[in-house]
């Protein structure tokens, strides 16, 4: 299809500055006046690099062949100076095997590769380290189940030393509810939702082993406490960057964020999406999110994290949009918005989608126009600055395309379409269908062009729904 220049429609509201402006001058109105400014040539498609690769609407194509060359090659060596990456090793393979998932790349051809990079960092008494040599930690043990999941098969499966991770697990339940994430490290939300898709996946028995220290304190399984402590989470700072937080005093309502642990911190996207996925392993959306959150403000602050014109996300208030939290904040929404519709009567078997709670344009346009490097991959915003060289990363690679996905699809759970029984029947019980994301200038079109549509990921573990069946149902098959 041809056009020119004046057929693109992009609505205002992606192309100009906002109505309403802060006159107030701050150092954060101006880092964000310039991020503006630095997004506005993308969102407008007139910046060079976009040159002959975008749509009617504005919208840029999805370079995928590139993105595709790029995390190929982020599995392959590294340089000396990358030194401080050989603590995420598992991270840097779950980043890149899971967004060549959703680019359509069949990642099972890395089985071999993956359990032998992933065996010398299993430990012996439960867990895999980051590296060879290194503590268990279940922000390592969290993308190496991932990534087995993602390859697939019994000898992937089989690696993981189940028994062994049970103890281990037990051993990081604390007596309020919450999971350290190192053996007498830091506690937070990250190590409460790592932990629970580790034993919702592999099906591990939800009874505390008997040397669990948190039996002492009256705790029998892995729940116990747990959505208490999750519920506790809801932020009771108003925001700002840390070094500025004011604490809220009466009168003032409370942010309505979710931060990391209970005790008052600062409302955080990427801690947000740990909650509300950790509630909804452990039941319906509609019973765990209604019953342990405040909702309306949750609803309030989650709003308040998409920006226009740039139409990504922030992490948190009067912070800057970043394309990893497409992901950490926008897929809360297909869990809230999934707890506001409820589960579907068993005669729909398809629910119709919601009347979207967030702009599904606006995103899009800012991951396609913002975020993509021309040479492949993608990145937190556009722009170099003396302090942040914004280049690629397989991190915002990966995070940016779930957004990507979770934007193209409905997500819904329907109960009786569960073979899971028992405490996660709910969990194994999403499915999704592609949709159409229609734009502001022409409601009855679709943005984006079919070759630009990405797979689909389970909502809750981020990977494809099969691959969480299917080590899932390995599992259920051999119980320890
Ligand atoms: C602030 O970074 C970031 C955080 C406080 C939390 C980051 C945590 C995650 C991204 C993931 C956690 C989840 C799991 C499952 C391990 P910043 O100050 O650089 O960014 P900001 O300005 O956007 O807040
Ligand atoms: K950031
Ligand atoms: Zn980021």
């Amino acid at each position: 299809m041809t056009f020119t220049a004046q057929d693109v429609r992009i609505p205002s509201i992606f192309k100009e500055l906002p109505a309403l402006r802060d006159l107030l001058v701050t150092q954060t109105s101006t880092v964000q006046d310039e991020t503006v400014e630095k997004c506005l040539p993308f969102l407008r498609g007139t910046d060079g690099s976009l040159r002959d690769n975008v749509n009617v609407h504005g919208l840029a194509h999805l370079l995928r062949d590139r993105h595709i060359e790029y995390l190929y090659d982020s599995l392959e060596d590294y340089p000396e100076t990358f030194v401080s990456l050989d603590a995420s090793r598992p991270w840097m393979s779950y980043w890149a095997l899971a967004a060549l998932a959703l680019l359509g790349e069949d990642v099972s051809k890395y089985r071999e590769r993956v359990i032998s990079t992933l065996t010398p960092m299993q430990n012996e008494k439960g867990g895999f380290g980051g590296g060879h040599g290194q503590m268990s930690h279940l922000a390592s043990t969290f993308p190496a189940v991932l990534c087995l999941a993602l390859v697939g098969g019994h000898d992937a499966y089989k690696l993981v030393d189940r028994k062994a991770m049970w103890v281990w697990l037990g051993r990081l339940k604390q007596p309020d509810g919450g999971f350290q994430l190192v053996i007498g490290g830091e506690e937070d939300v990250r190590g409460a939702y790592c932990a629970m898709v580790i034993i919702s996946l592999l099906n591990l028995p939800l009874d505390l082993p008997p040397e669990a220290e948190a039996r002492q304190h009256g705790l029998r399984t892995f729940v116990s406490g747990l959505p208490e402590y999750l519920s506790r989470c809801e932020s009771l700072f108003f925001g700002g960057q840390s070094s500025i937080l004011t604490k809220v005093t009466s009168g003032q309502t409370f942010e309505g964020g979710l931060s990391g642990k209970p005790s008052a911190a600062e409302a955080h996207g990427a801690y947000a999406f740990c909650v509300l996925a950790c509630l909804c392993i452990l039941g319906k959306p509609e019973d765990m999110i209604m019953k342990y959150m405040d909702v309306p403000l949750l609803l309030s602050w989650l709003s308040a994290r998409q920006y226009a014109p740039e139409g990504g996300y922030s992490g948190r208030t009067n912070k800057l949009v970043d394309g990893c939290y497409s992901h950490w904040v926008g897929d809360c929404w297909p869990l809230i918005q999934s707890a506001l519709r409820g589960t579907p009567r068993e005669t729909d078997s398809v629910p119709p989608p919601d009347t979207c709670l967030y702009s599904r344009e606006g995103l899009a346009r800012y991951i396609l126009n913002c975020c993509q490097n021309k040479l492949g991959g993608l990145r937190d915003k556009p722009g170099k600055t003396k302090a942040m060289n914004r280049q690629p990363d397989s991190y915002h690679t990966c995070y940016t395309l779930t957004g990507l996905s979770g934007l193209q699809h409905h997500h819904y759970h329907n109960g009786a379409d569960s073979s899971v029984t028992g405490m996660f029947a709910s969990a194994f019980s999403w499915r999704s269908i592609s949709i159409k994301v229609s734009s502001t200038a022409g409601p009855d079109q679709d943005i984006f062009d079919d070759v630009d549509r990405l797979a689909s990921f389970h909502p809750l573990f981020t990977i494809p729904h099969k691959s969480a069946d299917a080590i899932h149902r390995w599992c259920e098959d051999r119980p320890i």
